[in-house]
């Protein structure tokens, strides 16, 4: 059977079963109902942050979180990473803001705070930062940049999910969070985000936003879209939230023995891991530096390939040389075009088995 860089966690059919059956009996099936707000509640508590509003998808609840604060009225530059999924960069250029790429951090691939502020200009409005793979950023060295000049954070989070810094859920930082709730995240609802974030008034204008703009039975306030998460998604979030627990733990052992696998050897540089950080094992990114390893990410990527196994080059290339981005915004990101052109993600999911572990690492090794 084919190994694929992941295969979603999924509760037994049984349990879905039995909890999409009061959807069957109230014919109550999107736009806020019980089961989404049972779920936001049981979120709210899992992820321990003050609110949240559950979207369609990460990328449109990126899109709409900010649309919310404000930052499409104004228009502006935003300060982001060019070494991230594509969903980051077009939610700000969606939003006809302009997207200025901060170099990466060699050691963690998170953007480089002591390089944001010599990209601050007059026209800079907000900070959009990603915890790659589930990396968390320098949250403290950002909001006092953030701070110091007046800016709007909203953290990419789609791979954030459940971790926590110094006992604080990651969701908490900055103005707002994004969570990707997608399919081949550590917790799914299929296809579904969520945001979370402090300001009460916020979650009215998300609201608004992901329902048409609509505020009561007779007016419509605001021109807004559609991006709510029905109740068959919510009902799987409920599943997958009783199960999350169990999921890290299994992935835990995995990336274990990749660890064991692959630390100290030459050429192979793995993530490092911050202190204070209680990790989700959302992705398994290796660095290959061909000179000292002897083989070149590509030349893994296609061993791996030839033996059915199919790791991926997330993020290659970077974002800022992709065909709808190139050339149009300034790039001085070395940083993060070294590693997208040298990192390769593993297979990494709840049921890889570790004997499949130790085929994928002698594949690489040999
Ligand atoms: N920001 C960041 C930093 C993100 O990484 C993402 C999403 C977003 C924002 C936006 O969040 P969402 O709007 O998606 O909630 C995938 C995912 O579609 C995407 O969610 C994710 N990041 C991105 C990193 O990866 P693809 O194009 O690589 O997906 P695909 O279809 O090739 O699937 C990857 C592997 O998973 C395949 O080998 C097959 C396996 N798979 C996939 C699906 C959908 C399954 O086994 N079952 C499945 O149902 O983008």
């Amino acid at each position: 059977m084919s190994i694929l860089v992941t295969r979603p966690s999924m509760p037994l059919a049984e349990e879905y079963m039995e909890e999409i059956r009061p959807i069957f009996e109230s014919h109550w099936m999107t736009n806020m109902g019980p089961v989404y707000k049972k779920f936001q509640k049981q979120l709210i508590s899992f992820l321990q942050v003050p609110e949240m509003s559950l979207f369609v998808n990460g990328h449109m609840a990126l899109e709409m979180a900010i649309d919310a604060l404000g930052l499409k009225e104004k228009g502006g530059e935003v300060i982001t990473t060019p070494f991230t999924f594509v969903s980051t960069i077009h939610a700000i250029t969606r939003n006809g803001l302009k997207p200025i790429f901060c170099d990466i951090k060699p050691d963690d691939y998170t953007i480089d705070p002591e390089k944001i502020e010599a990209l601050i200009t007059d026209k800079t409005v907000a900070i959009i930062p990603v915890h790659v793979y589930g990396n968390i950023c320098d949250v403290e060295a950002i909001q006092k940049i953030a701070d110091k000049h007046g800016l709007k954070v909203i953290y990419d989070a789609a791979h954030a999910f459940g971790i926590k810094y110094r006992g604080i859920g990651i969701g908490n930082f900055g103005d707002a969070s994004m969570f990707s709730f997608h399919a081949t995240k550590v917790f799914n609802t299929i296809e579904g985000g969520g945001i979370a974030f402090k300001d009460k008034a916020y979650a009215s204008k998300l609201h608004e936003l992901k329902n048409f703009g609509i505020h009561g039975t007779d007016d419509v306030l605001s021109i807004g879209g559609n991006a709510k998460l029905d109740e068959f998604r919510a009902a799987m979030g409920i599943c997958n939230l009783r199960h999350i627990e169990q999921y890290i733990a299994a992935r835990k052992k995995v990336v274990d023995r990749y660890n064991e696998r692959l630390s100290g050897v030459t050429g192979i540089r793995l993530c490092s891991l911050r202190p204070e950080v209680t990790p989700n094992y959302a992705y398994y990114a290796v660095y290959f530096d061909e000179k000292k390893f002897g083989k070149s990410r590509d030349l893994v990527f296609e061993e791996l390939a030839d033996n059915d196994i199919h790791a991926r080059k997330y993020f290659y290339p970077a974002i800022n040389e992709l065909s709808c981005y190139k050339n149009q915004y300034p790039q001085n990101t070395p940083i993060a075009h070294d590693v997208a052109a040298h990192i390769l993600t593993l297979p990494l999911y709840e049921e890889l088995s570790l004997e499949d572990v130790d085929r994928i690492c002698d594949i690489i090794l040999g």
